[in-house]
């Protein structure tokens, strides 16, 4: 029987082949928005038709499938503190970036005329946007947090019931199935999905573009490269007992999707299936990624950290240290509430200059270059996600060893 190309090793090709798609277009941007994004777009509506129904099945199953309460919660506890703590390390690699190569000074923008008034993001507005007032227009609307938030406290409902529950647990657990069958399904088709994300983004923006903010764009690449070889590696080897190299590999079909689609929510279902390859059980893959794709934004962070001091270098101002701490409780708060949808991470930009009282104008600088830098930026976010459920696993398990190769 013919044997397939990996996954991994077709979605490349389709990723090389759109980019020189893309720069055989550049005289046509029209040609390739009109006839080529419409099948990126339509792949991409696939995938996030599944996001709801998956997310959702997804977590009431792993939620029961976490045994007792006292392990849910300990699986909980786990995997909220990596990811607030690489959040942190990732905001603090982009300042450190930043501060290294302070690109953008002498730009010299004149400040708006409105002063900036600095706004702090509350913990407890995010906290309290947690709990749905209405569960069923969370999950039309595809509020992912409150989403989540609901998800978990049925599926601990369920779990509490005992064999009442029994029956509910069947029809979530039939629907999580049928979600992951069409997944597969859907899967089949990324390669081309890929080319027809990359090549009208590539005809659009072109090399110039990139060059002329070539150097944030080579900071936010540099820092997410970094954070994902260095930071990563250590986690899944140190901490989840899994070789970089192992890890790295099955996690490529996912990254390539993440890198051209610009979207976690989109990569979920590639996360999903990168996680089963890891070895990952169900019920922590189910509980960690969705979670993750909601909540998890490290390459985000860096992604905000970099542009923060760009911004304040273009206007010609300084963030002190206290400034610059400020970001970081920022980023990482603004991190839960970012979508995993392509260009969150600008809007949330726009809560962080707030924060610091640099003007939101200044978002508009970097806007241009925003899908490049929302490529790698959501890239490292589903990367996250991933090694967090490699390093929860492996503590989970009672020979603390890795997943099972
Ligand atoms: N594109 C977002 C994501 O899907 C990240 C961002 O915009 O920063 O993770």
């Amino acid at each position: 029987m013919k044997r397939r190309l990996p996954l991994s090793i077709q979605v490349l090709i389709g990723l090389g082949l759109g980019v020189l798609a893309g720069l055989a277009l550049q005289g046509a941007p029209g040609f390739a928005a009109d006839y080529i994004q419409p099948v990126g777009t339509l792949f991409l509506n696939l995938v996030k038709m599944l996001v709801v129904p998956l997310v959702f099945s997804s977590i009431v199953t792993g939620t029961c499938g976490l045994g007792d309460a006292r392990q849910a919660a300990g699986i909980g506890a786990r995997t909220i503190l990596f990811y607030l703590c690489t959040t942190a390390v990732a905001v603090t690699l982009g300042l450190l970036a930043g501060n290294l190569f302070p690109v953008g000074r002498g730009l010299g923008y004149a400040l708006p005329d409105a002063p900036a008034e600095e706004e702090t993001v509350r913990l407890a507005d995010t906290l309290l946007n947690l709990v749905p007032a209405n569960p069923v227009a969370a999950l039309a609307e595809g509020n992912m947090l409150q989403i989540i938030f609901f998800a978990v406290a049925l599926g601990a409902a369920i779990l509490a019931l005992g064999g009442t529950g029994e029956p509910l647990y069947g029809v979530f657990d039939s629907l999580a199935r049928a979600m992951y069958a069409l997944t597969g399904f859907v899967m089949k088709l990324a390669p081309v999905a890929v080319f027809a994300l990359i090549a009208p983004v590539v005809a659009q923006l072109g090399p110039q573009v990139l060059l002329s903010f070539l150097g944030v764009v080579a900071l936010v690449y540099g820092a997410c490269l970094v954070h994902v070889l260095v930071g990563y590696s250590a986690a899944v080897w140190g901490l989840g007992r899994v070789s970089p190299l192992r890890f790295f590999r099955q996690a490529l079909p996912a990254m390539v999707f993440a890198f051209s689609s610009a979207s976690s929510a989109g990569s979920l279902p590639f996360s999903m299936e990168a996680a089963e390859r890891l070895g990952v059980p169900h019920p922590v893959r189910s509980f960690i990624l969705p979670l993750g794709a909601t909540i998890n934004m490290d390459g985000t962070a860096i992604y905000q950290g970099v542009c923060a001091l760009f911004i304040a270098n273009a206007y010609g101002l300084t963030l002190s240290p206290a400034q610059q701490l400020t970001v970081i409780v920022t980023c990482t708060l603004a991190s839960i509430g970012t979508a995993g949808v392509p260009g969150a991470g600008a809007v949330m930009l726009s809560m962080v200059l707030q924060s610091v009282g640099l003007p939101v104008e200044g978002v508009g600088l970097v806007l241009g270059i925003d899908r490049v830098l929302d490529m790698a930026r959501t890239t490292v976010n589903i990367t996250g996600d991933l090694a967090c459920c490699v390093v929860v696993s492996a503590a989970e398990r009672p020979d603390k060893k890795g997943p099972p190769a």
